[in-house]
């Protein structure tokens, strides 16, 4: 996702770290470079225009912390201006009482109408424990009732449908008098889409708001379209009271054209996003993830805030000269994993790392430190210092007196030498301890946290592999 715009936002904040102080001249030869990404990716010329002038206006204005680079600062200025131009947005459903509440779909053809109506009453049935009706309104395309009637069957959930009807207004009605009688909580209607917004269209899509007023519209657009998602959006915004956006099929938007303008150009907020054709695909949409997820960083921010909090410069720094001599031996490492500790536990961080956002839903126990730490301790202290003196009778003996595996004993040493290499090449930047750290993390995060989490994670282990290999290429 977003692929052109994360890497040049990349080559933009590493042009800037390493030099000492923000000034007005390179923060304009970073824009400049920043604009044309956005243009490139299709994001509108006006959003664009505005979004440099205010992070330039930031940018000025910021406040260099001291332990922190240039660099740094820009990425936390850049993410919160993408926040805020995203944004705010309220990402719940609100519920009528006495229901049904009523939510109708409008958007082009093609757009993802009728698989996001499946997918959002698959989301509040299975989140909110209500019993949605889905309504085929589309009455245009022949096979669309169909359409509507098989998502309904695979998720269990009744689809109220009149066949041979043409009066779009009239089932809306029924459908609702139906949901009513049969004790609905929600009632979804699936709409008729057209190639382009025209009167036909707006004319029957507002006839049925007028009849059934829906609590809750929603604008479903194709990110894939960019600024032609955008344009229509404005224009059924004009025709319609539209409560928000869905933006579908961003998992294939390579650009992000449409997420990044849409709500400044119709002041609508996007309210879920469509992330693939399966029906558990839709979320809700948080602006501050998904600046974090364009600047390809996890959610770096709020780890350099927390570490900033808690993290111990002086500490800091004697490790990174460690790192950079390649001299960091396992009593460091257990000393970082305290510190990690220290800063709201193991699996609060894994959350805000880059590329293990699919691990949220996962329960990572900080009793897993514990294990490495069984394993460390029955190291020698030579072995400590020196991970190269471990062969297979070492590893054996470790092992048994952790009473663990042998394999995880070597799963841990290898993942170890792996970080340290990767740990020596970013520390050798000369950037400070909070430099370090961050890079560490948002760079050699996913081996440092496999190590760390040792034979009991593999799957953990082979899932931030996987996430990590395009990181590769930008080093
Ligand atoms: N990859 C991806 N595909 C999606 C997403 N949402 C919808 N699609 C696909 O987009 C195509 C069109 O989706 P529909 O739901 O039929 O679109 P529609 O707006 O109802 O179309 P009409 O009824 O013809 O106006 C289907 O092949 C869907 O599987 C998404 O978030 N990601
Ligand atoms: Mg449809």
């Amino acid at each position: 996702m977003f692929d052109a715009l994360t890497d040049k936002f990349n080559s933009v904040f590493r042009s800037l770290s390493g030099r000492g102080r923000i000034t007005e001249a390179n923060v304009s030869d970073a824009m400049r470079e920043v604009r044309k990404a956005l243009l490139e990716a299709d994001v509108n010329y006006q959003v664009t225009k505005q979004f440099c002038k205010d992070v330039k206006d930031a940018a000025m204005g910021a406040e260099v912390i001291k332990s922190l680079h240039p660099g740094q600062v820009m990425v936390k200025i850049v993410s919160d201006e993408l926040t805020k131009l995203m944004g705010p947005v309220d990402p719940k459903i609100y519920y009528v009482s006495p229901g049904p509440t009523i939510v109708m779909m409008a958007g082009l053809q093609g757009s993802g109408k009728t698989t996001t109506a499946a997918k959002l009453a698959k989301l509040i049935t299975e989140k909110e424990a209500k019993k949605p009706l889905l309504v085929a309104d589309d009455l245009q395309r022949p096979a669309a009732i169909e359409q509507l009637c098989t998502l309904g069957e695979q998720l269990g959930v009744e689809v109220y449908k009149e066949d041979g009807v043409k009066d779009a207004v009239k089932v809306a009605k029924n459908g609702l008098k139906y949901a009513k009688k049969n004790g609905h909580d929600v009632v979804i209607l699936d709409t008729a889409g057209r190639l382009h917004v025209d009167e036909e269209m707006m004319n029957e899509i507002a006839a049925v708001s007028k009849a059934v007023t829906p609590h809750q519209i929603y604008l479903v657009c194709d990110a894939m379209t960019g600024q032609d998602a955008v344009n229509s959006a404005k224009e059924f915004n004009e025709r319609l009271e539209l409560d928000g956006v869905i933006l579908t099929k961003l998992d294939g938007d390579a650009r992000g054209g449409a997420a990044l303008s849409v709500k400044a150009v119709t002041g609508k907020p996007i309210k879920f996003i469509g992330m693939g054709e399966k029906l558990d695909n839709l979320e809700p949409f948080y602006p501050e993830r998904m600046a974090s997820r364009i600047l390809g960083m996890g959610d770096v921010v709020t780890l350099v805030e927390k570490a900033q909090e808690q993290f111990d410069e002086e500490q800091a720094q004697k490790m990174q000269a460690k790192m950079a001599k390649g001299t960091f031996g396992f009593d460091d490492f257990l000393k970082q994993m305290q510190s990690l500790k220290k800063m709201g536990g193991m699996s609060s961080m894994m959350k805000l790392l880059p590329g293990m956002g699919a691990m949220k839903d996962m329960d990572i126990d900080d009793g897993e430190i514990g294990k490495i730490e069984g394993i460390v301790h029955s190291m020698t202290t030579a072995e400590r210092t020196d991970p190269d003196l471990i062969g297979s009778s070492r590893r054996r003996r470790i092992a048994r007196g952790a009473g663990r595996d042998v394999q995880d004993v070597a799963g841990l040493i290898k993942t170890f030498k792996r970080s340290r290499e990767m740990m020596k090449m970013m520390a050798g930047g000369g950037s400070g301890g909070m430099g370090a750290l961050k890079k560490m993390f948002s760079g050699g995060g996913g081996d440092m946290m496999s190590a760390m989490a040792g034979g009991g994670m593999r799957k953990v282990k082979q899932r931030s592999k996987r996430k990590r290999q395009p990181r590769k290429k930008r080093r």
